[in-house]
């Protein structure tokens, strides 16, 4: 324990520490110590942000995708899967009912769908449109997860209204990326995310966990999230898909991405960190907050025919991941939601 204690103290004091330090910390096992580093990521979201939480909205628009990542359930060969793509009044109305619920944010999400992303510039058009008219209806921060888009369009999109950039890379050792978004350009990935930055955008950057990563990948992770300057970041446990190559491949063991929250929360403290809905539903939400996250993500309307990313159907139809469900969970932690003005002050801060 007392070399556990003294990272801790490190961390706790600003003090930088060693890649060695952090992989001691992201390997911890025993209950007791995995308690004293959650423990820890609490202290700092306790000092940098009062443990107030911020909620968004998910609104996954299109399940189309031309891209066929290996571990997603709507890559573009798995036929098993059920597409849809919402019509611009439904996103609206949708974006409409979460921001009346209470969330701070929303998140339009698609799959790489080449009904927007066409090079005849329609489907930009289309989907810049969709940006506006959510914004004016809602007047809350946006971020959008449309993938990949090229930079002109990116600089349409924020002035459009979108304030936050989302694109994920799941992992940065390079050969693993390779096996995962299939023909997908790593560089092409990670430099869109640094131009938005350029443009004064907000960016989220994510990491895969549980899916052929090892310990010495997710420490470079963290550096190369350190050097890119993403404002938000998260880590999900690779959930198994029913119809795609990975879906044998593993079992959810969300120790480890406990473990990785928490540890970006030392390393990251005045950062955006999400415990997200999508992976163990709402049963999961308490341990993620519990390990450091202040975002909660994937509030979903029910009844609206909607899916989540990796959980396609779970808690959504029944209402749990709406603010309402919530809730009482966040009491249950002693923490209390954000209001839209300090979500917004972070923001421009
Ligand atoms: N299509 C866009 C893209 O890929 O950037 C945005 C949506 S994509 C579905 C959003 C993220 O969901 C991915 O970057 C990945 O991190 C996560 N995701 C997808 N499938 C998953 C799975 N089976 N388990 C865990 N996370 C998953
Ligand atoms: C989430 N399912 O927040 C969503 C998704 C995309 N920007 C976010 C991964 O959990
Ligand atoms: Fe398409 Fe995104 Fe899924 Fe990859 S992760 S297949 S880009 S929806």
């Amino acid at each position: 324990m007392k070399n556990l204690d003294k990272i801790l103290e490190k961390l706790l004091h600003n003090v930088p520490v060693t890649s060695q330090d952090i992989s001691y910390l992201l390997q911890l096992t025993h209950p007791e110590a995995r308690e004293r580093l959650f423990r820890a990521a609490r202290l700092l979201r306790k000092r940098y942000f009062n443990d107030k939480i911020f909620l968004y909205g998910f609104v996954y628009f299109s399940t189309y995708c031309r891209n066929n990542c290996t571990f997603c359930y709507y890559r573009t060969s798995n036929s098993a899967c059920i597409r849809y793509r919402k019509t611009t009044q439904e996103i609206v109305d949708i974006a409409s009912a979460l921001a009346e619920s209470g969330v701070h944010l929303i998140d339009l999400t698609m799959g790489e769908d080449p009904q927007y992303l066409s090079n005849d510039n329609e489907g930009y058009q289309k989907l810049i449109e969709v940006v506006k008219l959510v914004k004016q209806q809602t007047n809350l921060p946006i971020m959008i997860s449309p993938g990949v888009v090229p930079k002109e369009i990116l600089q349409e999109l924020k002035r459009a209204g979108a304030g936050w950039y989302a694109c994920y890379q799941e992992t940065h050792n390079r050969r693993l990326y390779d096996t995962l978004r299939l023909n997908q350009s790593y560089d092409e990935r990670w430099s869109i995310k640094v131009f938005a930055k350029t443009t004064g955008m907000l960016v989220e950057e994510g990491l895969l966990v549980g899916i052929g990563d090892s310990v010495k990948d997710a420490v470079h992770s963290l550096q190369e999230m350190k050097k890119l300057g993403a404002e938000q970041i998260r880590t999900m446990s690779f959930v198994p898909q029913k119809g795609t190559p990975l879906y044998n491949a593993a079992t959810i063991n969300n120790r480890y991405e406990l473990n990785v929250i928490a540890v970006m929360r030392l390393l990251f403290p005045d950062k955006l960190i999400p415990a997200s809905l999508d992976v163990e539903g709402i049963e999961g939400l308490k341990e993620r907050l519990d390990a450091g996250a202040n975002v909660v993500t994937s509030i979903i309307p029910p009844e609206a025919g909607l899916a989540g990313v990796s959980q396609s159907t779970l808690d959504i139809s029944e209402g749990y991941r709406t603010v309402k469900g919530i809730t009482p969970i966040l009491e249950a932690c002693g923490l209390t939601p954000a209001t839209l003005e300090e979500y917004v002050s972070w923001m421009d801060n």
